[in-house]
């Protein structure tokens, strides 16, 4: 058996980044942190219902993928670990907690609940609770920005779309499927795979006879990357070729991202399965803490102006709590609206 990677073989060039763009970034990984910090706590209090998945530790491939984008232009395709996703397209805080207690406020009007967010203002396709099924449906997305461009001659469709999906989905058939189509039109559209080393209690290298994912884009005629998926500054560095090349027209590129979620599968899991070293491990790499280092390295933030955005952010978090439990319930006489597009 392979031994898991933690690091990519060859290190990427991180993204050049100033002040606005580096307190941009660490400002979008604190509230996905702290929002979800905030979501277990209401799990366990009962507030949600049903599955509800975490990225903890993974914040660096949201942010760094999608704050390369253009926010409630491009696409961003998710799974059912889709909250921060959400947050880092824009969908407000308010929204996403609300969507997550079922409320009629949320942003699918309380009909999807935490693995089926959605936002058409923001360019969210959704997350999805079955795995791979978000793949074709960015593929779809992807096409039409091109079809529109190229055929209908429509100038200002040059949408990129990112799908985001993990090591497990990986090993689906929609994978190959949508990857050789991708390349075959060259579409704008970047695979991202959170490779964060297990598929619910499944370790990656017992599952994969090739355990380097981001080779696999080479079969198609694609660019691969795998890159550091803990750095954003790294992550970010890669999302901003990779967008480039999907918007001048040049297809898709795969990035694998090498990454670990801080907590077990969903909330539901006691994560037993996964060593106390290797968590510890992962746990020392904290994207966060490395962006902070970072920022107050190069004198572009000090500790002080670093605390004051977390403080903000917190309160920002209490309010989506406070917005979700004064929303109302979705009123039942209206159970089948939106359930067509003219709703
Ligand atoms: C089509 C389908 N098969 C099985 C499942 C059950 N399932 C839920 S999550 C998961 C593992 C996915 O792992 P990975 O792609 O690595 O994503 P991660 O949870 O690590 O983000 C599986 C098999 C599912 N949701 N959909
Ligand atoms: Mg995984």
């Amino acid at each position: 058996m392979v031994q898991e990677r933690a690091f990519p073989k060859v290190p990427t060039s991180p993204a050049k980044i100033d002040r606005k763009v580096g307190l941009m970034l660490y400002e979008d990984m604190v509230l996905g942190r702290s929002f979800e910090d905030k979501c277990a706590e209401m799990y366990y209090r009962g507030k949600m219902f049903g599955f509800v998945h975490l990225y903890n530790g993974q914040e660096a491939v949201s942010t760094g993928v999608i704050r390369a984008m253009r926010q409630s232009e491009d696409y961003v395709c998710s799974t059912y670990r889709d909250h921060v996703h959400a947050l880092s397209c824009g969908v407000p805080a308010r929204e996403v907690m609300a969507e997550l207690f079922g409320k009629a406020t949320g942003c699918s009007k309380g009909r999807g609940g935490s693995m089926h967010l959605f936002s058409a203002e923001h360019g969210l396709l959704g997350g999805f609770a079955f795995i791979g099924e978000g793949i074709p449906v960015a593929t779809g997305a992807a096409f039409q920005s091109k079809y529109r461009r190229e055929t209908m001659g429509d100038e200002s469709a040059d949408q990129v779309t990112a799908c985001f999906f993990g090591d497990g989905t990986s090993n689906n058939g929609q994978f190959f499927e949508c990857l050789n189509m991708a390349a075959l039109w060259k579409l704008p559209i970047i695979f991202v795979v959170e490779n964060n080393k297990w598929a619910i209690g499944m370790a990656h290298e017992r599952a994969s006879s090739q355990t380097e994912i981001y080779k696999k884009a080479s079969v198609f005629g694609m660019p691969g990357y795998e890159v550091d998926g803990m750095d954003v500054l790294a992550v970010r560095g890669i999302a901003e070729e990779a967008v480039r090349r999907a918007r001048a027209g040049e297809g898709p590129t795969l990035i694998e991202a090498l990454t670990y979620r801080f907590r077990g599968h969903s909330l539901a899991d006691p994560d037993e399965l996964r060593s106390k070293e290797e968590k510890e491990q992962w746990f020392a790499r904290d994207p966060i803490k490395r962006l902070a280092a970072h920022m107050i390295e190069h004198k572009l933030a000090d500790q002080t102006e670093l605390k004051a955005i977390d403080k903000k952010i917190q309160a920002h978090v209490e309010d989506a709590v406070d917005f979700a439990l004064s929303s109302p319930e979705p009123d039942p006489s209206e159970l089948y609206k939106y359930v067509f597009a003219e709703d």
